[in-house]
């Protein structure tokens, strides 16, 4: 059976010039910008759950979507109809890559073992729809927010006994990801927080949470499994606050914890906007730091003040990401992964494809753009001209170490007053604009 007859054939790149809505009209895959395809650069995924298990629910009302996936009265039978939408919907958007939770593609049985079984026997069934199809797993992660045993956190739970709960269901997911080849695993801290500080040891949870981590490190060195952990900050939803909340506060968390060789972020654009921060801050320190692993690729609502998730649909935030991402040199074992979901009235299947269309070309838009301004080079001369006085022996001394008080005493006595100049913002803002 089909579920997207809609859409008969593979979405084709057509060019600018196309009003075809089921088209490609920048993403190009085999195009080489920057010295790199398209499809290499973006390394694109699909989000299982807001695209095939997402319904529309808020907290005001119940889901618009219908799915014809999710009709048949088995848990079991809907989970296997789910993956096949799923890989016809991959391979008819024509992405490489898909993430999922252990509980998006398989439900939760009556007890831990039943769970377990469950999982396994999705598990393969998704490596044979890989197979067949060429779809490849960007990365696995573990549900541990949504049971209501998780209802205080996962790992950090006032009770071990939930800790340990959770630390086997992790121990699952990656025996998943590890068989469905997946090249990351991410750990995001949904109930990782609290909701008031009066019933809870703020120290000692981050400390849990930390130990849950070593314990996944130690385990994937035991089953030999080469992947790459992502800890994917966010401030807050559900909880008031997330111990992972900004880039910050993760690199403060896993240099104290002795994880910075372990793991590195995933960062998505609504949290880092959650978190106060722009999308273009959260990457620039996390590839400062080397600790850029994959992103979530979505964007917020200006006017609203919680995660909602949309496709990203503007050309200067998707520049932006790509500016860093060149920088970077691209993704080793990260990608793209539309971790959106459509509108609640946005419930049509078509709707899925329309959205995932918009945010590739809006990404093929920004690498374009960004390839342009890195090309042009006035924006980095100008950085480099205002950096100019760090690269003279005096400012390299500094940063060597070598400086004092007295030789900065001397070298003002010298040198009078500092020249002032202009930073230039709005000239630098205009020239974004001539390339978008
Ligand atoms: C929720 C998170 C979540 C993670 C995976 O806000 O973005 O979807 O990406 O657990
Ligand atoms: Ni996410
Ligand atoms: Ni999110």
């Amino acid at each position: 059976m089909a579920y997207f007859p809609e859409v008969s054939e593979p979405i084709r790149f057509e060019g600018p010039q196309s009003k075809n809505p089921l088209a490609f009209k920048h993403y190009n895959p085999e195009q080489v910008v920057a010295g790199k395809s398209m499809k290499d650069w973006f390394r694109f995924a699909v989000a299982y759950w807001h695209t095939f298990k997402g319904t529309g629910v808020d907290p005001f009302g119940s889901g618009t979507a219908n799915r014809p996936w999710d009709v048949a009265a088995d848990p079991m039978q809907r989970a296997h109809d789910t993956m096949d939408a799923a890989f016809e919907f991959f391979t008819k958007l024509g992405v490489e890559y898909w993430c999922f939770h252990d509980r998006d593609i398989a439900p939760e049985g009556a007890n831990f073992q039943e769970s377990c079984d469950n999982l396994a026997t999705i598990v393969d069934y998704a490596a044979k729809k890989q197979e067949e199809t060429g779809v490849k797993l960007l990365w696995g992660t573990a549900c541990l927010f949504t049971h209501p045993r998780f209802q205080a956190g996962a790992s950090t739970n006032p009770d071990p006994h939930v800790f340990a709960y959770a630390a086997a269901q992790v121990k699952h997911a990656m025996d998943a990801t590890k068989k469905l080849g997946g090249v990351g695993f991410t750990f995001w801290g949904g109930r990782e927080g609290y909701d008031t500080l009066l019933n809870t040891r703020m120290q000692q949870e981050r400390e849990q949470f930390a130990k849950l981590l070593h314990m996944a490190v130690k385990y994937k060195q035991e089953i030999g499994f080469d992947v790459q952990f992502y800890i994917e900050p966010k401030p807050k939803e559900p909880t008031k606050h997330q111990y992972d909340s900004d880039v910050a506060a993760c690199m403060n968390f896993l240099r104290e914890f002795d994880l910075t060789d372990h793991l590195k972020l995933n960062i998505e654009t609504n949290h880092a906007t959650l978190a106060a921060h722009s999308m273009l801050h959260e990457l620039r320190a996390a590839r400062e730091a080397g600790a850029l692993g994959s992103i979530d690729a979505n964007a917020g609502d200006e006017l609203l003040g919680w995660d909602t998730d949309q496709f990203p649909t503007s050309v200067y935030l998707t520049t932006e990401i790509m500016l860093e991402l060149i920088a970077m040199g691209g993704f080793t074992t990260g990608g793209l992964n539309f971790d959106a979901k459509v509108r609640r009235q946005s419930h049509d299947e078509l709707d899925l494809f329309y959205a995932h269309i918009g945010g590739m070309d809006a990404f093929a838009r920004g690498l374009i753009s960004a390839d342009k301004i890195i090309q042009d080079g006035r924006l980095q001369n100008f950085v480099d001209e205002r950096y100019a006085g760090w690269s003279t022996e005096f400012g390299q001394g500094i940063l060597a170490g070598n400086g004092s008080f007295a030789d900065c005493e001397a070298f003002v006595l010298a040198n009078g007053e500092p020249a002032r100049k202009s930073g230039r913002q709005e000239y630098l803002e205009n020239l974004i604009n001539e390339f978008i």
